[in-house]
């Protein structure tokens, strides 16, 4: 319980406000109360609420999301630069800029030259209608969104192996059934903290958990086989546990056979690999390899769980791609207890990437250069499919083409790229080369700061909508109060803008429930199917489970009970190559950087550093190291050192850990400037999903005094 302010007599009555956390893809349902005294100050009390996903938990970051919405420096009116200084402007002289500045870019440089960059926290109707704004008000091609950074190489993982990419396959409540349990590269302990007590029923029905990670994290002091992997070694460290399954002749053949196929490739190439190369390769003992198969293939049921550890990596995909491998060799998907989870991310990083913010992607998981998908979009939208701009390219190729002044107007909602984009001083030059840069968002990010035009956006206690959470279930966030200041619904802005550009036809809604009415067309038929959902079915149920296809239909709880989602129903398998990080350590840059999370900040902090509660807790970043190898360096605890790449350089507080790996280096990717972990990353993506190969690179560590 929090409280901000004592409660004096003569205050107002309690207002009630019931909402769902901002923060990650559990979307906890809370409680917030305001009291307000007769001075006017407001006291305020957070509860968590019954909801099946958190089973009425809440972290610490749900506790105290109310402190940046409700007392954080909001910006709360438009603003421009004008002679280089931003100036609050009024609403209708910021649109009249966008209407003179989105002409003079059409005109001299074309449509395409108008890029969007979305967010996975915006809600399903914001990111939908972001969408449709891209391909149908400014009519261009370049439409990407920060999921990209997030969950692209496991999405496109699951599509391809199983033909469609739900996050989980499961319902939570499968998890205390599972007897085996894998959980690689996933930091639920802080990332997903109230998810944690189904891992801890697991455990005590007698599961066994490894963990793999390269540093002990809260998570890993759970497990009973801690694999500390190299970073960016996991597929060649899942190829030697594939083999030691196969050794131990743990293959649920029955299984192989009638539901996947692609098996007799990944045997062979199997055969041709040696353990203990494999063991030499990904830092970890061939005993503990064979000990990981022996326990997931003997297992009885068994699930296996990824996050970002395995994903953010150059070969994210095909590393995602052999854990599933793993999932379908010994027949562990499609039963209770039994499946896979790509642990979602951000509060709508489902949903986020199923409705067209994607490049390459129309709503229900449509693709944009599948001409039966166009047809059908443009049917439902009103427009000839030629009129559908084709397909555009990445986040971070986006910034490439900003940089190559070929992107020249940036039209951003929901995300902080200067802070999360990868090699992020080239992405802050590209960005400085921009003509004119509009940012929708809640506070002043750093990128805010570059802005040419603010556009001040309402948060999640005033905007309603709807959000998917991990598991895949639809929840609806009602908006709890006014919009304070001058902010706007991010879908209102942007139906005031296709006004502008002469396109309102195309946007006519008057409230959050009639674009999702429209979604729901839009995504009949698609893979991530929600025509049977509405938001009547939201507020009686306890959020809808995608694919729904009709108002009937109870919603998916387990998928590939009897077939897989590609049209012959089986999964496929693949051989997968051992692969190395882009960039390998040396003499000048010895050590391995790997990237992540703590518990109490969320993403680029631009709003937990804004909650006093939180930012007290963990004032600054800091790099995280081995004792023994901060003292070859002439590093003590708590000093000020400098860690550099070929990059760039920051400068961190360090801490010691004597869980994590004597060759690799912990650093949190939260704060911005000069703390700013992205001033160190490796641009180099991954070939088929474009994931950035945040989790590592090659530094080197030094004293700063
Ligand atoms: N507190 C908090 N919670 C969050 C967020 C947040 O910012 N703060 N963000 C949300 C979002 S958007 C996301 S995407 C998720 C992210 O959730 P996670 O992916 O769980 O979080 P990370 O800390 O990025 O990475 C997980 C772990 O991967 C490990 N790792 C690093 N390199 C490797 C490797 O090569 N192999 C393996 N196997 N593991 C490796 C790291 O040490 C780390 O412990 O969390 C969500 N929840
Ligand atoms: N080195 C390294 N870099 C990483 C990662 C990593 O593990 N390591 N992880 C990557 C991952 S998984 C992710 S998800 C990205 C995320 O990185 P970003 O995309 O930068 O995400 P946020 O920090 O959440 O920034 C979101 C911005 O949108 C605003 N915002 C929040 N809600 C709304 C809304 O409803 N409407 C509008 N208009 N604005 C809103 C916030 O105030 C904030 O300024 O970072 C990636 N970058
Ligand atoms: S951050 Fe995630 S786990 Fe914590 S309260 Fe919010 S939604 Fe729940
Ligand atoms: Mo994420």
């Amino acid at each position: 319980m929090n409280k901000v302010m004592e409660i004096t007599e003569g205050g107002e009555s309690p207002f009630v406000m019931k909402t769902q956390c901002p923060f990650c893809s559990v979307q906890c349902k809370m409680q917030v109360v305001e009291e307000r005294n007769a001075a006017g100050e407001a006291a305020y009390t957070i509860t968590a609420l019954p909801n099946a996903a958190s089973e009425g938990r809440l972290c610490v970051k749900g506790m105290n999301a109310y402190q940046h919405a409700l007392t954080g420096d909001r910006l709360l009116y438009p603003m421009a630069r004008k002679n280089g200084k931003m100036m609050r402007v009024s609403w209708a002289e910021a649109y009249s800029i966008i209407e003179e500045r989105f002409a003079a870019a059409r005109s001299q440089y074309g449509r395409d030259s108008i890029g969007v960059y979305g967010g996975g926290s915006l809600t399903n109707e914001t990111a939908y209608l972001l969408g449709k704004f891209t391909r149908v008000a400014l009519q261009s091609k370049h439409i990407d969104y920060n999921g990209r950074f997030c969950m692209s190489a496991a999405a496109s993982a699951g599509n391809k192996t199983f033909g469609i990419d739900r996050g989980l396959t499961n319902a939570l409540s499968d998890i205390e059934h599972a007897r085996c349990i894998i959980l690689s590269g996933t930091n639920i302990a802080e990332c997903q903290p109230t998810l944690m007590p189904y891992f801890t029923r697991a455990k005590e029905n007698g599961a066994y958990l490894i963990v793999i990670d390269p540093r002990e994290t809260a998570t890993a002091k759970l497990a009973d086989l801690h694999l500390k992997v190299k970073p960016g070694m996991d597929a060649a460290l899942t190829n030697g546990v594939l083999k030691a399954v196969f050794e131990a002749g743990l293959v649920d053949e029955a299984f192989v056979e009638r539901r996947t196929r692609g098996f007799s490739d990944v045997l062979n190439h199997l055969e041709s690999m040696d353990m203990a190369e494999i063991a030499d390769m990904t830092g970890v003992s061939e005993d503990e390899i064979r000990a990981a198969g022996k326990a997931f293939g003997e297992a009885v049921t068994g699930m296996v769980f990824t996050a970002r550890g395995v994903e953010q990596q150059t070969d994210g995909y095909m590393s995602v791609r052999n854990l599933l491998n793993l999932v379908l060799a010994t027949g562990k998907i499609g039963r209770k207890g039994c499946g896979y989870g790509a642990v979602t991310g951000q509060a709508n990083g489902q949903g986020g990437r199923e409705h067209g913010q994607k490049a390459d992607q129309l709503p229900g998981y449509r693709m944009i250069d599948n001409p039966e998908h166009r047809a059908y979009v443009a049917g439902v939208w009103g427009i000839e499919p030629d009129e559908l701009p084709g397909k555009g390219v990445s986040a971070y190729e986006m910034m490439e083409k900003v940089h190559a002044g070929e992107i020249r107007t940036l039209f951003l909602m929901g995300s902080n790229p200067v802070v999360s984009n990868p090699n992020a001083n080239f992405v802050q030059e590209a960005i400085e080369k921009l003509d004119f840069l509009i940012v929708a968002d809640m506070f002043v990010s750093e990128t805010g700061r570059m802005a040419d035009l603010l556009l001040p956006v309402t948060a999640y206690l005033e905007n309603e909508g709807t959000m998917t959470n991990l598991e895949g279930r639809v929840l609806l966030r009602e908006a709890m109060r006014p919009a304070p200041g001058e902010t706007r619904h991010d879908w209102q802005v942007l139906c005031d803008i296709a006004r502008l550009l002469g396109r309102d036809r195309w946007f006519q809604y008057d409230k959050a429930e009639d674009i999702f009415e429209e979604l729901r067309l839009a995504s009949k038929g698609g893979i991530a199917d929600y025509y049977g959902i509405t938001y009547d079915r939201l507020r009686r149920e306890e959020g809808v489970y995608w694919p729904c296809p009709s108002v009937d239909h109870p919603g998916e709880r387990r998928l590939f009970e009897e077939r897989f989602a590609h049209a012959d129903g089986k999964a496929e398998m693949v051989a997968v190559e051992n692969h190395f990080p882009k960039e390998m350590t040396d003499g000048e840059y010895p050590l391995y950087l790997t990237t992540g999370r703590v518990l109490t900040h969320y993403l680029t902090g631009v709003q937990t550093r804004r909650s006093p509660s939180l930012a007290s807790r963990d004032v600054e970043s800091f790099v995280e190291l081995h004792p023994a190898t901060a003292r070859k360096l002439r590093i003590g605890e708590g000093e000020l050192v400098t860690v550099t790449s070929r990059r760039g350089s920051i400068f961190l507080r360090s801490r010691y850990s004597s869980a994590i790996r004597q060759d690799t280096v912990f650093v949190p990717m939260h704060w911005g400037d000069t703390q700013s972990v992205n001033k160190l990353t490796h641009e180099a993506l991954d070939p088929t999903c474009r994931m950035p190969g945040f989790k590592v690179c090659a530094v080197r560590v030094e004293p700063m005094y």
